[in-house]
């Protein structure tokens, strides 16, 4: 669509009177910055590179942890984060994997696989391929043997909502509250470190992280003005469909 032929009715809609004429021109200013702001998508995964080549100490809460810097990022504020991870061999239920990015977001992406109240070791399959989104059809990854054709969706790259159990993986269980998810770095900054942190907690069996990646969406904030502002710009943009037929006069096409 193109944006000046939707401002023209959206300042006809709002005439005459000089006061209303100028709330409608910086109106439409606003609406048609938000539409100029794009929201891009930021993608990149490792695969090399990694400290003791990826392989998780087994039963060990110290860890591996891989940390990446990004930088040149346009976008300066987070709309949505999408984490990929690739783990072969081992036991799920003995994984712990947390993400850390800039400015102090936190979302836990494992915990403990399967574990409950009743089953202390959780899932015991080898191996994981999946895409963690905080939206995912398939919910969480927790419980993931209830959902049907678990065993093809946990090792083709399909969607699962990351853990969020903050609680200790010595003594989590599947009741626990879920408040680390991905959404904790909306809003953030994409620029700077991000460290993905992978523990084996159990002895026995032992886990190789093979691959992991992030996909970031991104818009930029207008520098300078103050965050009401930007926030009515991410909102035009997010709302950019509804705002603009709302812009229009019955009768007139949208496009
Ligand atoms: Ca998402
Ligand atoms: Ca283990």
């Amino acid at each position: 669509m193109n944006s000046l032929t939707v401002m023209k009715p959206l300042l006809a809609a709002i005439s005459p009177g000089p006061a209303r004429h100028l709330a409608a021109v910086t109106t439409a200013a606003l609406l048609f910055l938000a539409g100029s702001l794009q929201a891009a998508l930021f993608s990149d995964s490792w695969s090399s590179g990694f400290a003791n080549a990826g392989v998780v100490p087994d039963g060990n809460p110290t860890g591996w942890s891989d940390t990446r810097t990004l930088s040149g990022i346009p976008d300066n504020s987070i709309l949505d984060v999408t984490v990929t991870l690739q783990v072969s061999g081992g036991w799920n239920g003995d994984l712990y994997a947390y993400l850390v990015g800039p400015g102090g977001g936190f979302a836990v992406l494992l915990n403990r696989p399967g574990v409950t109240s009743s089953d202390a070791f959780g899932y015991s399959d080898a191996g994981l391929n999946i895409t963690l989104d905080d939206a995912a059809p398939n919910g969480d990854i927790h419980n993931y043997q209830t959902v049907a054709g678990y065993a093809t969706s946990i090792a083709n790259g399909s969607a699962w909502a990351p853990d969020g159990r903050v609680a200790d993986p010595a003594s989590v269980v599947d009741t626990d509250p879920r408040t680390a998810l991905l959404s904790s770095f909306d809003g953030v900054d994409p620029n700077g470190n991000w460290t993905l942190f992978v523990a084996d907690l159990s002895d026995g069996n032992v886990s190789t992280v093979t691959s992991w990646g992030l996909q970031i969406e991104a818009v930029p904030l207008v520098v300078g003005v103050p965050d009401a502002v930007n926030t009515l710009l991410v909102l035009g943009v997010a709302l950019s469909g509804l705002v603009w037929f709302g812009g229009c006069r019955p009768g007139q096409s949208t496009q």
